[in-house]
């Protein structure tokens, strides 16, 4: 039996390892496939760093299950099967061996591993490592949340006016991205600033660590959020699906903030129409 504090170091392990992958391959994958579209990209890099994941789970904890984002087909109803499957395990890997690959295959260093690990669906460990600025992000349940082992905050700001939001565009063209832009316009005349980095695990560390006042993108998956989520919470802000219920391993459009602007936030995304429900 692993305690939480040996998890969270075996989860670092291989997020270190993966992410040593990352660096050296950003912008020079040798090999990149489409999934389902010219905008979801898969390279092999995705793939060695999933497997470098799971043999780390596999060595040290090998009854504990596995959800990896590249084990599961593309799809949001290939996720969802595959996410009701293995909730309800006593442990739960959930991987995202690189987030923000589009970034990666275009040779911009904006990517992370992303590595949550839940017990019966509560996620206890979260573990997000950015191995270009040798940034490491962990937290565990109701043990805060820490930058490089420094305990993070998330920001101050209390008001829209004084936010900087940060939003994605998904590679679902049509409809996903099309609610963002929605959101986007309705918060244009009233927020200080937009940011878009690319990775959505990356988004909720920087909410977790103050850099961002908060975080909202229709139409992820668990191993986009699960490590982030454990961050923002355990760095005192607060996180919901876009229409402010608590958040859990299912939702799929999300809202992170540092807490004093979040209910502000979902009600200018439940006004315009863009909490990526409508179209459900
Ligand atoms: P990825 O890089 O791991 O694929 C960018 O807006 C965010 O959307 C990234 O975190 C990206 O994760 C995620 N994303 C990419 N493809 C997706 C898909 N097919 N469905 C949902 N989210 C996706
Ligand atoms: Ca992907
Ligand atoms: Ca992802
Ligand atoms: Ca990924």
């Amino acid at each position: 039996m692993n305690s939480r504090q040996e998890l969270e170091q075996i989860a670092i392990r291989a997020a270190k390892e993966a992410g040593c992958l990352i660096r050296q391959k950003c912008g020079r994958a040798a090999r990149m496939e489409l999934k389902a579209s010219e905008y979801d990209l898969v390279t092999e890099v995705d793939k060695a760093c999933e497997e470098i994941v799971r043999r780390h789970v596999a060595e040290h904890c090998p009854t504990h299950q596995i959800l990896g984002e590249e084990g599961v087909a593309p799809g949001a109803e290939a996720s969802a099967k595959a996410l009701a499957e293995s909730r309800e395990a006593e442990f739960l890997w959930i991987i995202d061996p690189i987030d923000g690959t589009t970034n990666f295959v275009h040779g911009l260093p904006y990517s992370v591993v992303s590595i949550g690990i839940a017990h019966r669906g509560e996620v206890v460990v979260g573990v997000i490592y950015d191995a270009f600025r040798d940034e490491l992000f962990t937290a565990r349940l109701g043990e805060g949340a820490y930058l490089n082992g420094e305990r993070m905050t998330v920001s101050e700001e209390a008001t829209l006016p004084q936010a900087l939001l940060a939003t994605g565009f998904p590679v679902d063209v049509r409809r996903a991205r099309a609610i963002n832009m929605r959101g986007m316009n309705a918060l244009a005349s009233t927020v200080r600033n937009f940011r878009a980095v690319g990775s959505a695990a990356m988004h909720l560390a920087y909410v977790a660590a103050g850099r961002l006042t908060g975080f909202w993108e229709a139409d992820l998956n668990a191993w986009d959020l699960s490590a982030g989520s454990l961050l923002v919470q355990e760095a005192g802000g607060r996180v919901t699906d876009t229409r402010g219920t608590d958040y859990d391993l299912g939702v799929r459009h999300i809202v992170a903030t540092n807490g004093r602007v979040h209910e502000e936030l979902v009600k200018v995304l439940v006004e315009s129409q863009a909490t990526g429900y409508e179209t459900e």
